[in-house]
C-alpha cells in the first residue's frame, strides 16, 4: 500500500446497481500493443478494476475470441473490431490527445472501446472510463467525444532541485530526488498519474528561479537555487530515467533554464544572445538533451526578473534574448516558454508587462511562447486581467495560473481557485471585439495554459486534502475552460470522498464558497491586494496580515485608499481595450470588486448602494470571518460521513483557518481605522 494519498484515484468497490454492467463490458480486455503508453493504461486498468469490480479481469494478448463482452482499448490501425464498430475516420478527426468512449455490440456481445488518434489520447480515454466507474456512472449507452481546447497543458513545479525544497509549495518537501537519479521512487509514477487523468501533457521539473538571486543574499528563503546546474551532461543523463517515467503517461518534459547557463553550465565569459559562441552553445546543448530525450518539450526561461540574469545584461531585449534559445531547440521541434513576469522603472509595477512586451508584437520566433501570469501584479486573492491578453495576437501566448496557494492561505486555508479562475476565463477582453473571452485566446499552435504545481512529500500531496481540488481543477480547466464548475468540483469530490449525496453536496458547497471569503477576510475586497507580511520565513512569508508594509500596492493615506490606475495615475486602465478600458477609467462604471485596485478614493466615498468605502471594507473583513466559521461548522457536519484522518486532518486546518481570518480582519480594520479615522457603523471597530 502506498504511504500517501491516492488522491482522486482512489478505486473502491462500485455498489451492485451498477456492477453487472461494469463486469459484463470490462472483465475480458484488449490493450493494444506497442506504445510505453499503452503499458501505461494496462497497468492502470490492472490497479483499478480488480478494486472497482471485485475481480481479476482477463487481459487478452491477442484481440478476444471470447464469447463475453470485453473493454477494447487502440487506435483504429490497432484492432479491426475499433475500425469497424467506431469508424477510422471519426478518430482521424481528433486532435493530438483527444478519444473517443463507445458501448457498442459486437459479435452479440456488449462491448466498450476506448479509442484515440494517439497513445496520449488512450491514455486520457482510459482515465475518463474509470472516472465513471469510479463514480457510478451508467456505460451502457456510452458516446463520448472529447478534445483538448488547448494545445498545451504544462504543470510549472517549483522545486528547487538538490535542496529539496519547492519555492512557495506548502505541501512538505519535494518529492522530486535529484541526487539519486537515475534511481526513481514510486511516487514519480503516482504523481505522472495523476497528472495524466486530468489531462496534463507536459511538466517543467525545476523551479523558475535556477540561481540565486542577489537581491536575496541575506534570506534564507531564497536559499539555494540551483536549478541551472540540471544542464549539466552528467545530470541530464540521471535526468532520462525520470522522463521516461512521465512519456508512459504522454507527459513531455521541460526544465527552466538559466539565461546565463552558457557562463554557469558552460565555460564562456557571456551570455550575450547574439554572440555567435553562445549560439553555438545553446545548439549544442539542444542536441545533446534531444539525444537523451527526444520528446524533450523545450526551456522556461525566467529572465532579468528578480535577480534572475536576462538579455538586458547585454543591452539586448527579451527578442533576443528568447529567439537565441528558440534557435538552438527548433530542430528539434522544442519550445521556449518566456515569462513575462518582469518588474522595470515604473512606480506601478502593474503597468510593467505590457509596456516590456507588448511593442515586441511579432518579432518572436514561431517556437517561443510569451507565458503571462493571469494578473499584472502577482496571483493575488483577485486581480483583472492581465492587459496583455489579446494585445499580442502575433505573437504565441501562455496564460499562468497559480495552483499553490501562495497568497491564498497557504497549506492551511480552504481556498478553492476554479471560481477565479472560471471569473479570468469568462473575462471579455474585447481583442476581437465584444465577446472575445480570456478563454477564447491561448487555442493556437504553441499556445496553452500553465499551472503552478503544488505538490510535496505530505501525505495528502498538497499539504491539506482539499487543495488537491486546485490541482484537480486546474487540469479540468486547462481542458476544457467552458465546463461548469459544478460538473468539475462534483467530479473531484465524488472520486475523493465517495458518491454520498451530502457529502458531494457539502464539500461542493465549502470549495465554491471559499474563494470570496478569502477575498473579503484578507483583503477586505473593493480590489485591493497583498498586505501581506513579507516575512523571511519560507512559511510566514505571504501568510500573515501586514497592511504596513507595502502601502504601494493599496494606496493607503489618512485621506483615501486605492491606487489611481486611471490617465491622471499610472495609466494602467488605458491598457485594455477601448470598452474595458472606459469601463475601469470611470469610477462609477468600474466593477464594485475592482474599484481600488483603479481608483484612489475617499474613505468615505459611498459606493452604488449609499454604503461608504470604509463602511464596506469593515463589513466585508467581518462577513469573510463569518464564512470562514461558516465553511468550519459545514465541514464539521460531515463528522463520520468522512474516513477519520482526512476528516480531522481537514478539520484541524479549519479551526487554524478561523483564527487566521480573525487576525486578517482585526489587522486590516484596525488599519482601515487608524488611516480614515471613521469608526464602524456597527460598533465593532474604533468605538473604544
Ligand atoms: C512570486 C513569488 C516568487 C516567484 C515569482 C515568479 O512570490 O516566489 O519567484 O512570483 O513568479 O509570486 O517568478
Amino acid at each position: 500500500m502506498n504511504q500517501y494519498d491516492s488522491c482522486w484515484l482512489r478505486y473502491e468497490r462500485v455498489p451492485k446497481g451498477r456492477l453487472d454492467s461494469y463486469r459484463r463490458r470490462c472483465l475480458h480486455a484488449y490493450v493494444a500493443e506497442k506504445a510505453p503508453e499503452l503499458s501505461a493504461v494496462r497497468d492502470e486498468l490492472r490497479r483499478a478494476l480488480p478494486e472497482l469490480l471485485g475481480r481479476d479481469p482477463h487481459f487478452w494478448q491477442h484481440p478476444p475470441t471470447t464469447t463475453d463482452g470485453f473493454l477494447a482499448i487502440g487506435t483504429p490501425d490497432d484492432m479491426a473490431m475499433i475500425a469497424e464498430s467506431v469508424g477510422t475516420d471519426v478518430v482521424d478527426d481528433l486532435a493530438d490527445g483527444g478519444y473517443l468512449l463507445r458501448s457498442v455490440t459486437w459479435n452479440g456481445q456488449d462491448c466498450l472501446v476506448v479509442t484515440a488518434p494517439t497513445d496520449r489520447g488512450l491514455v486520457y480515454g482510459t482515465f475518463h472510463l474509470l472516472r465513471l466507474l469510479n463514480t457510478h456512472e451508467p456505460v451502457d449507452d456510452l458516446d463520448v467525444c472529447e478534445e483538448p481546447t488547448y494545445e498545451n497543458r504544462l504543470l510549472n513545479q517549483w522545486d528547487t532541485p538538490f535542496h529539496r525544497s519547492v519555492e512557495r509549495g506548502y505541501g512538505g518537501e519535494s518529492i522530486f530526488d535529484w541526487e539519486r537519479l537515475p534511481d526513481l521512487r514510486p511516487r514519480y509514477e503516482d504523481y505522472a498519474r495523476l497528472l495524466a487523468s486530468i489531462g496534463i501533457n507536459g511538466i517543467v521539473f525545476n523551479n523558475v528561479n535556477t540561481t540565486k538571486p542577489e537581491r536575496a543574499s541575506a534570506n534564507a528563503a531564497f536559499d539555494a537555487f540551483e536549478g541551472w546546474q540540471l544542464l549539466e551532461s552528467h545530470r541530464l543523463e540521471a535526468f532520462t530515467s525520470l522522463a521516461s517515467v512521465f512519456r508512459r503517461y504522454g507527459i513531455r518534459p521541460y526544465l527552466s533554464v538559466n539565461f546565463a547557463a552558457p557562463m554557469l553550465v558552460g565555460d564562456l565569459d557571456t551570455a550575450d544572445p547574439l554572440d555567435e559562441d553562445v549560439r553555438a552553445w545553446w545548439r549544442a546543448k539542444a542536441d545533446e538533451i534531444y539525444e537523451l530525450v527526444p520528446d524533450f518539450g523545450g526551456f522556461l526561461v525566467k529572465a532579468d526578473s528578480e535577480g534572475q540574469p536576462g538579455p538586458y545584461d547585454y543591452g539586448r531585449d527579451h527578442v533576443d534574448g528568447a529567439n537565441a534559445i528558440a534557435r538552438a531547440l527548433e530542430p528539434h521541434d522544442g519550445r521556449v516558454w518566456w515569462r513575462a513576469f518582469v518588474y522595470g522603472t515604473h512606480e506601478d509595477r502593474a503597468v510593467q508587462a505590457y509596456d516590456t512586451f507588448q511593442p515586441l508584437d511579432g518579432d518572436f520566433a514561431d517556437n517561443v511562447t510569451v507565458q503571462i501570469k493571469n494578473g499584472p501584479i502577482d496571483f493575488q486573492p483577485r486581480e483583472p486581467v492581465s492587459t496583455l491578453f489579446g494585445a499580442m495576437p502575433e505573437t504565441d501566448l501562455g496564460l499562468e495560473l497559480q495552483i499553490t496557494q501562495e497568497y491564498t492561505g497557504q497549506g492551511v486555508h480552504a481556498t478553492y481557485h476554479l471560481p477565479m479562475w472560471n471569473e479570468i476565463f469568462a473575462f471579455d477582453t474585447h481583442a476581437d471585439g465584444p465577446g472575445s473571452p480570456v478563454h477564447s485566446l491561448f487555442r493556437g499552435d504553441g499556445e496553452g495554459i500553465v499551472g503552478v504545481g503544488s505538490v510535496g512529500e505530505d501525505h495528502s500531496w498538497t499539504g491539506t486534502y482539499l487543495a488537491q481540488a486546485n490541482l484537480y481543477a486546474f487540469g479540468r480547466v486547462a481542458w476544457d475552460p467552458e465546463m461548469p464548475a459544478e460538473t468539475v468540483t462534483e467530479e473531484w469530490v465524488r472520486q475523493t470522498f465517495g458518491t454520498d449525496e451530502n457529502v458531494v453536496d457539502t464539500v461542493t458547497r465549502i470549495l465554491h464558497d471559499s474563494w470570496e471569503a478569502c477575498i473579503d477576510y484578507e483583503t477586505g475586497g473593493l480590489g485591493l491586494m497583498h498586505m501581506m507580511h513579507n516575512g523571511e520565513e519560507h512559511l510566514e512569508n505571504h501568510f500573515y496580515p501586514s497592511p504596513d508594509e507595502w502601502p504601494g500596492y493599496h494606496g493607503a493615506t489618512d485621506e483615501g485608499i486605492g491606487v489611481n490606475r486611471t490617465s491622471t495615475g499610472s495609466g494602467y486602465a488605458g491598457q485594455y481595450r477601448g470598452p474595458v478600458a472606459g469601463r475601469y477609467e470611470s469610477v462609477e462604471d468600474c466593477p464594485e470588486e475592482l474599484l481600488l485596485f483603479f481608483h484612489h478614493l475617499p474613505w468615505t466615498h459611498e459606493l452604488e448602494d449609499g454604503t461608504t468605502v470604509v463602511q464596506r471594507l469593515y463589513d466585508n473583513c467581518f462577513a469573510g470571518v463569518e464564512q470562514a466559521r461558516q465553511l468550519r461548522d459545514e465541514w464539521q457536519s460531515l463528522d463520520g460521513e468522512i474516513d477519520e484522518r482526512r476528516f480531522r486532518h481537514v478539520a484541524e486546518r479549519f479551526d487554524e483557518q478561523v483564527a487566521q481570518a480573525e487576525r486578517w480582519r482585526d489587522v486590516l480594520t484596525d488599519y482601515f481605522y487608524e488611516h480614515s479615522g471613521v469608526p464602524d457603523e456597527q460598533g465593532r471597530v474604533g468605538n473604544d
